[in-house]
């Protein structure tokens, strides 16, 4: 399977299980997982035919472990707009945690530190380098650097994801380290 190919399924089923699983008919359950013969079934009544070897291609070899396969079943590892409940267990985060954005949203991120937009969470990296990637999707990326002990202290809850994302519900300003 070529990259190409490998990066086009992996787009489609990312699409249908955390954003738009209705348009291929497909009901995600409350934790968010799908059988995959009804996946492979919905997306080739819908133009999309996918094979078995190709899927379990794409959840082995993708990037970023998008996708978890338990049993007869799937689901995204996280990054969801439609509502599901994860049961993701919460974890003690590092010290710093780093989140990638770009300049644009600086202004507006200062005065109301970081917020889910239009996902369940904010989505924070491990590493500088993972949350450059992240920013480098919408232009030129920045960096920040989120207190996470400071917040943890305070009460703020962090989740942990499947594949090593770590999330919460909003970062308020003064936890940022903005340069
Ligand atoms: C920004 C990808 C203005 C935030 C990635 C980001 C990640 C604000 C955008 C995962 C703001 C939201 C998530 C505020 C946050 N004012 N802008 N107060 N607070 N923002 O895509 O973190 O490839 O929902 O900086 O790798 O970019 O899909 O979040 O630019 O792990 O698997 O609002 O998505 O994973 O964008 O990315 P997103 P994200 P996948």
């Amino acid at each position: 399977m070529d990259e190409k190919r490998t990066v086009k399924v992996s787009k489609y089923v990312s699409k249908h299980l955390r954003h738009q699983p209705e348009r291929i008919g497909l009901v995600l359950d409350p934790q968010g997982w799908v059988e995959i013969d009804d996946l492979l079934r919905a997306a080739a009544a819908h133009r999309f035919p996918i094979s078995r070897a190709e899927l379990d291609h794409v959840v082995a070899a993708n990037d970023k472990q998008r996708f978890a396969v338990e049993g007869t079943r799937i689901r995204a590892s996280q990054g969801h707009t439609v509502p599901v409940d994860l049961g993701l267990p919460e974890a003690e985060p590092p010290a710093y945690l780093y989140h990638g954005t770009v300049a644009t949203a600086l202004d507006s991120i200062r005065a109301e530190g970081l917020r889910p937009m239009a996902r369940h969470h904010v989505h924070l990296s491990p590493d500088r380098e993972t949350a450059t990637r992240v920013g480098a999707r919408r232009g030129r990326p920045v960096v920040l650097a989120v207190d996470a002990g400071a917040m943890r202290a305070a009460g703020h809850v962090f989740l942990l994801s499947a594949n090593g994302v770590w999330l919460t519900d909003a970062v308020p300003p003064e936890f940022l380290r903005l340069r």
